[in-house]
């Protein structure tokens, strides 16, 4: 059973609010982010849940219908859920992306279609969104770090842009990238990763209805740092799945090369499905620290991790006959 902590009271109703604005601004200083607010004293409050900071000015989407993929589970802030990220190319803490990714130039875009397709070549995001209604999709989001968030996505089905190229019979995969830009991105001066970070599905899972390319989130179009103006959301796999600011999708024959899983093979896999039964080799998978809920508490919110991130009545049956330990 998952804890239902969607009555808990709102931090706003706990602490007053220029208290807590001072500790913000404190925590600034210190070079905090809102987590780490909630982490110090397990009863200092959180920012106020559920409305968008005002520095975020992102324009607001219309949805064409809304679908609450995560069992009614109490959703992760606004707040939390663009101050605790993880873009290696705005930095390696987990309000680096927040930080600096103020200069980072989203539109124009255009996204090259390339490989195994009857149709192929740059397109502009407006040809990309084009012929797409968005819809809200509130799915859970499992990090490998086993930290997790429940995310309002806005988006469409990624399955639905990939039929308009008309993939060739023999386009087994698709792989992702994200773009290259290391003036507006200043992560990407460190090698931390080997840069452009690429991602890559299997085709059947990248036609899975539940797998989603957003443009938004919370009724929004995408912060930067929650990879604006484009990225992927496979909600039964791990986070880094999630690829963002995509700039190119190649239709290929055999499995693509893919940044977790070069840099360390034996703890990224290529399928990274959401798997209670096989640890990280650093770390259980067995539970994972929600976000959600009373939302500012490192050590406590830990839930049960379910197989396939909850999503395995739709997804399990894409890898029956599969050794799920050894394609992990
Ligand atoms: N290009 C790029 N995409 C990325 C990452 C990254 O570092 N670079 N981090 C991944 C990881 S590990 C996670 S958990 C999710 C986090 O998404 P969020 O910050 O929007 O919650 O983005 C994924 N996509
Ligand atoms: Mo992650």
């Amino acid at each position: 059973m998952r804890p239902d902590r969607s009555n808990n009271p709102p931090p706003s109703a706990i602490t007053p609010e220029p208290v807590y604005r001072r500790r913000r601004q404190v925590l600034k200083l210190l070079g905090l982010g809102a987590t780490a607010l909630a982490t110090g004293c397990g009863s200092e409050a959180a920012p106020p849940a559920a409305a968008p900071e005002s520095n975020i000015t992102s324009k607001p989407l219309a949805v064409a219908n809304r679908v609450d993929a995560a069992a009614g589970e109490a959703k992760t802030t606004f707040q939390d859920a663009t101050h605790y990220n993880n873009f290696y190319e705005f930095g390696t803490g987990k309000a680096d992306p927040a930080a600096n990714s103020g200069a980072f130039q989203p539109r124009p875009w255009s996204v090259e279609i390339a490989g195994l397709a009857e149709k192929t070549g740059r397109f502009t995001l407006e040809d990309i969104l084009q012929d797409h209604a968005l819809e809200e999709r509130i799915y859970r989001m499992r990090c490998v770090e086993a930290w997790s968030m429940v995310i309002p996505w806005v988006g469409f089905p990624l399955g639905d842009l990939l039929k308009r190229f008309k993939p060739l019979a023999s386009a087994k995969y698709v792989a992702f990238t994200t773009v290259e830009r290391p003036a507006q991105m200043p992560g990407q001066a460190d090698r931390v990763l080997d840069w452009p970070y690429r991602e890559g599905l299997r085709m059947d899972e990248a036609m899975h209805p539940l797998t989603l390319l957003a443009v938004g989130m919370y009724g929004r179009e995408l912060p930067n740092q929650n990879g604006a103006p484009l990225r992927l959301v496979v909600p039964w796999k791990y986070g880094f799945k999630g690829i963002k600011s995509i700039v190119k999708i190649e239709f290929v024959e055999s499995m693509p090369s893919t940044t977790w899983n070069v840099m360390a093979a034996d703890e990224y896999g290529f399928y990274a499905n959401v798997n209670p039964a096989v640890d990280h080799p650093r770390w259980s998978q067995k539970t994972e620290r929600r976000i959600a809920g009373s939302g500012f508490n490192l050590f406590g919110n830990r839930i049960e991790t379910l197989p396939f991130n909850g999503y395995a009545e739709q997804v399990a049956h894409l890898y029956a006959g599969m050794d799920l330990r050894k394609n992990f």
